[in-house]
């Protein structure tokens, strides 16, 4: 494994030490919401022919119990009478095992919302529910259900719903002793005895639930909970019997629902807004020059972080550990993190007219959420588990585990730079950004995407080309210089604004070294950028960032001729293909894979063209060789390490 700056000029003066051992688990172990993932949910459905409800003003013989409390008017409680009906004959399930959990009109739209539950035993199905939407003349114009059938209804056995005897409060404790071993804090036989319950009405709701009272404080800061009794139906549709349990932590309010007869929690939901929030500059904000942080909720992609990117309160989680550095040292596990507000709320001040170390938490913020949108972006476009990307746990099972990028903002061990140490799949990069002395005030390469985005890919490129296994394929020469032209494209394609056009130049760097850091701008002007394949051969251009800015070049004209033809899209995130600069980023990834280990300009492109022609049978085969073409690697050109590099500006027949 070699550390790979961001710079030629500076060398890196620490070299990655292997995969620290004796990782804290956490990111494994910490305590997530689930809950059955039901087979036969039905999907959403618009009714293009709306269903008139049958309303019959006060004519239905519904038990009070069946619809909602007081605040309900009574033309809403007949169309909620008569919602039921309708789900009872569409769905062939019975009234008598429903209620209505809530029932309102909209003002605006006009629209009234029925939400039903149907119940066993005269017990919610927590789970079992429907959600109907009522026009203004009465009638069903979208649904969607989750119902048990009569048949598993009618299979449960007959039982007393509420809670009178010893046995039942007795279960309701067992119920929060198991409920606080899953949560890491249990309660051993004398402190669930010490526990006190008793039967409690509310007077609201007239719901009936046992209260448990003496909780210690581990369990629940208020030293009380309570549990009601419930029914759940699992991911086959069958139902399993559980005691609700509700308790409220630090920085958790848990409702569950436990098996006690099984001994296992069934479900599990936090009421805490289970999100995350980070004040940073967003995806589409390059740097401060281009403008301020916004606060950006839930960010993580479901297919990519399924279990969203912190872990628990503080800026680490499955796909990266970040934290300041300035010691410049090897360790990291116990440096310094901020500690989010409760609910995972990042919000630090910034205030750049200061030194750096003035905002390191901002700024190991930003670096956090660079990190994990890189890791969700290059998932989502094929660095997946399987292809030896970087996560400490693979939720696949694909894949070598346990290692997700460490992450130093304002690493101590150097100035004007970045870089990143890529070792196989399963030990752990490491990323280590500097802060900048051009200005006064220093600037902090954290708050820069595209040199975040630069290092990042650096693992990308070198996980993908010659397989997970192989981090020896990007070394030197023309594959060396490729690492970093990679980079470059994959930090220019995530900056690209959907108002930038072939006139506008893109400036690595441009934020920390107030100008590129690179010999041009990149830009689809010969004038402004001259670079061509014949300039490797230059004695100038033998060093790897130099190489890697003729290589960028290129992907940046083979980037704008996709656009040309194809459009642009304005979330990456969405993936969608039939656009530029989301099939140019595709095509990147996906020649990486093809492509041989310490390949040649002419292998990537071959493998480009190749991945392209996969991909959507060739249509823009022609549009990618005339780009190439146009920076001198057409059809003819020749060279490779060593060899002299032929130009050539024409593209193959049938072009
Ligand atoms: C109707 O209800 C569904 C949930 O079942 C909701 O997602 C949807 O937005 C509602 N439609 C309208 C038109 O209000
Ligand atoms: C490791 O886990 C423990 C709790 O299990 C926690 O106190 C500690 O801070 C964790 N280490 C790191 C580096 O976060
Ligand atoms: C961030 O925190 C500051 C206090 O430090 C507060 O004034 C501000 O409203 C917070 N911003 C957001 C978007 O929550
Ligand atoms: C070719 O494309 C198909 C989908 O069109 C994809 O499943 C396959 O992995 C691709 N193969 C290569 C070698 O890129
Ligand atoms: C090859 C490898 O390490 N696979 C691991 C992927 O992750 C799963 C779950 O974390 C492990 O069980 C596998 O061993
Ligand atoms: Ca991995
Ligand atoms: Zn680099």
């Amino acid at each position: 494994m070699k550390t790979i700056s961001l710079l030629g000029f500076v060398a890196a003066s620490v070299v990655a030490s292997a995969a620290p051992s004796g990782i804290n688990n956490s990111a494994a172990t910490a305590i997530k919401p689930f809950r059955p993932i039901l087979k036969h949910r039905e999907s959403f459905l618009v009714h293009e022919e709306p269903i008139a409800l049958q309303i019959q003003a006060s004519q239905l013989s519904l038990s009070d119990s069946a619809l909602v409390g007081t605040m309900v008017s009574d033309e809403l409680k007949d169309i909620g009478a008569a919602v039921l009906n309708f789900l009872g004959a569409q769905y062939k399930v019975p009234t008598s095992n429903m209620r209505v959990t809530n029932a309102y009109t909209d003002s605006a739209s006009g629209i009234t919302h029925v939400y039903v539950v149907q119940t066993v035993n005269g017990v919610d199905i927590t789970n079992a529910v429907a959600n109907i939407n009522v026009s203004k003349d009465k009638k069903v114009i979208s649904s969607s259900q989750c119902l048990v059938a009569e048949a598993v209804l009618t299979s449960v056995t007959k039982e007393s719903p509420l809670m009178q005897d010893e046995s039942d409060l007795d279960q309701a404790k067992q119920a929060l002793a198991l409920l606080a071993s899953h949560l890491g804090v249990p309660l051993d036989k004398t402190a669930t005895g010490a526990v006190a319950a008793a039967v409690v009405t509310s007077e609201t709701s007239g719901q009936t639930y046992v209260s448990l009272e003496t909780v210690p404080d581990s369990i629940a800061i208020s030293g009380t909970a309570t549990a009601s009794r419930a029914y759940v139906q699992q991911e086959d549709g069958s139902l399993v019997s559980t005691w609700r349990v509700n308790v409220e932590q630090q920085d958790h309010w848990w409702n569950a629902n436990i098996d006690v007869a099984g001994g296992k929690v069934i479900s599990l939901v936090d009421w805490y807004a289970n999100s995350e929030s980070y004040y940073v500059y967003p995806k589409n904000i390059n740097s401060p020059d281009e403008g301020t942080r916004k606060m950006v909720v839930d960010p993580a992609n479901t297919d990519a972080s399924p279990k969203g990117w912190v872990t628990e309160g503080s800026t680490y989680g499955n796909n990266v550990w970040a934290q300041s550095n300035p010691t410049g040292g090897n360790n990291w596990q116990n440096n310094h993190r901020p500690k989010a507000q409760s609910g995972n709320v990042f919000n630090y001040t910034l205030d750049l007219s200061a030194q750096p170390p003035k905002y390191v938490d901002a700024a190991i913020t930003q670096l956090f959420y660079t990190n994990n949108l890189m890791h969700d972006l290059s998932y989502i476009y094929g660095f997946d588990e399987a292809a030896g990307n970087f996560q400490d746990v693979n939720y696949s099972g694909k894949g070598a585990d346990g290692d997700a990028v460490i992450a130093n903002a304002q690493d101590g061990s150097g100035t004007n730079n970045a870089n990143f140490a890529t070792p196989p799949d399963g030990q752990r990069p490491r990323m280590r950004m500097y802060v900048w002395t051009i200005t006064n005030p220093r600037r902090d390469g954290d708050l820069e995407q595209d040199i975040v985005a630069h290092e990042y890919t650096h693992g990308i490129s070198n996980r993908l080309t010659g397989g997970p296994a192989n981090s020896d394929c990007l070394d030197y020469g023309e594959s060396g210089g490729m690492g970093e032209g990679w980079s470059d494209a994959v930090a220019n394609i995530m900056r690209l604004k959907s108002t930038d056009t072939h006139s506008t130049d893109l400036l690595l760097g441009d934020y920390v070294y107030t100008k590129t850091i690179r010999n041009y701008a990149y830009s689809t002007n010969m004038r402004t950028n001259p670079s061509t394949y014949k300039y490797l051969d230059r004695s100038d251009y033998q060093e790897v960032h130099s190489i890697g800015e003729v290589w960028a070049e290129m992907l940046y004209e083979v980037m704008w001729a996709l656009i040309d033809k194809n459009g642009f899209s304005e979330d990456l995130f969405a993936h969608d293909l039939s656009k530029g600069n989301a099939l140019m980023l595709q095509l990147l990834l996906d020649g990486m894979k093809l492509q041989p280990c310490t390949p040649s300009f002419i292998d990537a492109r071959n493998a480009i063209i190749q991945a392209e022609k996969n991909l959507t049978g060739g249509k823009n085969a022609c549009t990618i060789w005339g780009a190439f073409a146009k920076r001198g690697l057409g059809a003819k050109a020749s060279g490779s390490d060593g060899k002299t590099h032929y130009e050539d500006y024409s593209v193959p027949g049938g072009c």
